[in-house]
């Protein structure tokens, strides 16, 4: 087998040439698609494309499908970031180590590439190539929409902007962090069985919980630890606007037992698959060791 972080970045090379082409070519607006391919190029971790891609192999999904269903939740998280970067939400001027999009082109066009992605998303999903069968792309589209919506990042991001200054106790934070960052984790995790028609989504769902809560423990350590330059965006964000985090309630020595707890419980649910579930053992473990 080779190398885990050779292999992640062999998949975010192929996940990138794959999506990149998903684009709808030049028949709109040509600064509307450069600030797409601008968005999408600047890189990213790939992580929900490749636990989407990972999982769906365990059940012999078709790679094109499990690539395009992952395509679908990258650009969600994509169009969420571009959003989430705009002066009326975080403001940042760095995102991926690079410009972020308004900054690079101005807001409005940051707005609008993210509703663009935001709708591509399903038209990918609800495309014939993704799957031939209607009610696995009609569960797909209602997952995602689900997984993105009020009931899930959006409704998690709304939750954020208005704990500003505010101290939440730590089911609130679980509740908010659920939503904002788990919930595209879900989606990643059952969009695999879904595409298999297969019954195990409960277990993927409680696989994603925890593994959704361990990696947002490690944004937070990132977040107060990280170097800048590795991660590409403002660290110590958190504190400096005065949120509570996992770490406030936790304490960081805590933070990290925590962490590794619910990775161990998201690779004791592979153990059944066998060493189909090798590689995606040690993408799970990388969620927590990895340093960006
Ligand atoms: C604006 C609707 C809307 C939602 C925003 C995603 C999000 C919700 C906010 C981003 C801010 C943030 C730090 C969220 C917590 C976790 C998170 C999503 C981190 C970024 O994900 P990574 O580490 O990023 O997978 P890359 O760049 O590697 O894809």
């Amino acid at each position: 087998m080779i190398k885990l972080e050779k292999f992640i970045s062999n998949f975010a090379r192929e996940f990138d040439e794959f999506f990149i082409n998903l684009l709808p070519k030049n028949k709109f607006s040509k600064k509307l698609h450069k600030a797409m391919s601008y968005t999408l190029s600047v890189g990213g971790k790939r992580l929900r494309p490749i636990f989407l891609v990972e999982i769906s192999k365990i059940f012999d999904v078709g790679y094109i499908s499990a690539l395009r269903a992952a395509a679908a939740v990258e650009f969600i998280h994509c169009y969420s970031l571009v959003h989430d970067d705009l002066p009326a939400m975080d403001d940042d001027d760095l995102r991926r180590g690079h410009n972020t999009c308004h900054k690079q082109f101005d807001d409005a066009t940051a707005i609008l590439v993210g509703d663009a992605l935001q709708s591509l998303a399903f038209e990918i999903l609800s495309d014939k190539k993704t799957h031939s069968d209607p009610e696995v792309r009609c569960r797909l589209i209602k997952e995602l929409s689900s997984s993105s919506g009020a009931k899930g990042m959006v409704g998690g991001q709304m939750l954020d902007l208005e704990a500003e200054n505010k101290k939440l106790n730590l089911k609130q934070i679980l509740f908010l962090q659920k939503l904002k960052t788990g919930e595209l984790f879900r989606f990643s995790c059952i969009a695999g069985p879904i595409l298999a028609r297969a019954k195990q989504l409960d277990i993927f769902t409680t696989f994603a919980d925890n593994l959704g809560l361990a990696f947002q423990i490690k944004d937070d350590l990132l977040d107060i630890d990280g170097d800048e330059n590795k991660m590409g965006k403002k660290t110590k964000k958190d504190s400096s606007r005065g949120k509570g985090t996992l770490i406030s309630f936790y304490g960081k020595e805590n933070a990290r037992k925590k962490s590794q707890e619910l990775i161990n419980n998201s690779k004791n649910i592979l153990k059944p698959f066998g060493s189909k579930a090798d590689r995606l053992i040690q993408l799970t473990n990388y969620v927590i060791s990895r340093n960006k």
